[in-house]
């Protein structure tokens, strides 16, 4: 593992408020365990956007039209992007990139089985750091960047612009970002979804610790800390932050960080954004919204930016 992420991680803790990248949930098992999330009754995103997209399919494929090179940030198990592989036309080429290296690889290649007539080009790596996209074997008549299950939310706005303007890079001349973006709601119905009954979510977060333990070297004890997600409707994000039981040291090498009784460590944002206040970061990375779809209960958003 580089130094520069565990130097990263060690910044992290030594702030008043410590906080740890929601990157690092992501090791084989955070990413399996993300899976299990994505069908849990509670977890409303997943099933709301798969709807959208199905109910909507006609007109993605259209106004993304043939030949086109789709390249998926944060891409875990493809799962929506099936209903793309199968309705879009004549694809250049699929280029999932992520940061979960054994999961990217076991997706790839049942994505390669299941859709043999599409070039598969994965790509291992952090998204926010710079990268090399491969080049697909059929020119494509435009790049597509697709960003599903509101990954965006997950940065802050500052990282979240950073984000979109790579992206905006990447789609080049011509391209296009299609996102997915959860929307403000009911306090009720976010929480719900971070916390629920069968404990999934409880079990990714503390799972981060047992993956900086095997990756980075540090004693954290997973059994003394416990899962929090609350929605802040003011700042319009969940907080989710493992909370330590007691007072407890966490080591690595040679240093030594104290955590209290009751102090946390923040995990994950995930924002929920306005119809308005998401246009609005369109704007800001170089787009103009071509085209936003909704479900009935106006629980999430997906949307087709142009690059301008
Ligand atoms: N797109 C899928 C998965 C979303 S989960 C869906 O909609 O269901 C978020 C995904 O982003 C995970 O697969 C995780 O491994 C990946 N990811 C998170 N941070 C990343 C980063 N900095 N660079 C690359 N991939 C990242
Ligand atoms: C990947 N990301 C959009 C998820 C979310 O909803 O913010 C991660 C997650 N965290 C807890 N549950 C799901």
């Amino acid at each position: 593992m580089p130094d520069s992420e565990l130097e990263e991680i060690l910044a992290g803790l030594r702030l008043p408020q410590k906080k740890i990248s929601p990157k690092y949930f992501y090791d084989e098992r955070g990413s399996q365990l993300f899976e299990e999330i994505t069908h849990l009754p509670e977890y409303y995103p997943t099933e709301t956007e798969l709807g959208i997209m199905q109910d909507n399919m006609d007109e993605i494929a259209e106004l993304i039209g043939p030949q086109a090179s789709l390249i998926e940030f944060g891409s875990g198990s493809s799962q929506k992007t099936r209903v793309l592989l199968e309705n879009l036309i004549d694809l250049a080429a699929y280029v999932p990139v992520d940061i979960s290296e054994d999961h990217l690889i076991e997706s790839s290649s049942k994505i390669s089985a299941e859709f043999p007539d599409i070039q598969i080009l994965p790509v291992v790596a952090d998204f926010m750091q710079p990268f090399d996209l491969p080049e697909p074997a059929i020119w494509p008549r435009r790049n597509v960047v697709y960003f599903p299950g509101s990954t965006v939310g997950n940065f802050t706005h500052d990282d979240a612009n950073e984000l979109l303007r790579v992206m905006h890079q990447e789609a080049g001349e011509g391209g296009a970002l299609l996102i997915g973006v959860d929307l403000q709601k009911d306090r009720y119905i976010i929480e719900r979804a971070y916390n629920d009954e069968a404990g999934v979510t409880a079990a990714f977060n503390l799972n981060m610790l047992r993956h900086l333990n095997r990756e980075f070297g540090f004693d954290f004890d997973l059994d003394a800390y416990e899962h929090s997600a609350r929605y802040d409707p003011f700042a319009g994000r969940v907080e989710v932050r493992l909370v330590s039981s007691r007072d407890q040291t966490v080591r690595n090498g040679d240093e030594e960080i104290p955590i209290a009784a009751g102090e946390s460590i923040l995990t994950e944002y995930s924002h929920k954004y306005t119809l308005e206040g998401f246009a609005a970061m369109a704007d800001a990375a170089g787009f103009s919204v071509e085209k936003v779809w909704i479900d009935a209960e106006r629980l999430f958003s997906v949307q087709y930016w142009l690059r301008q």
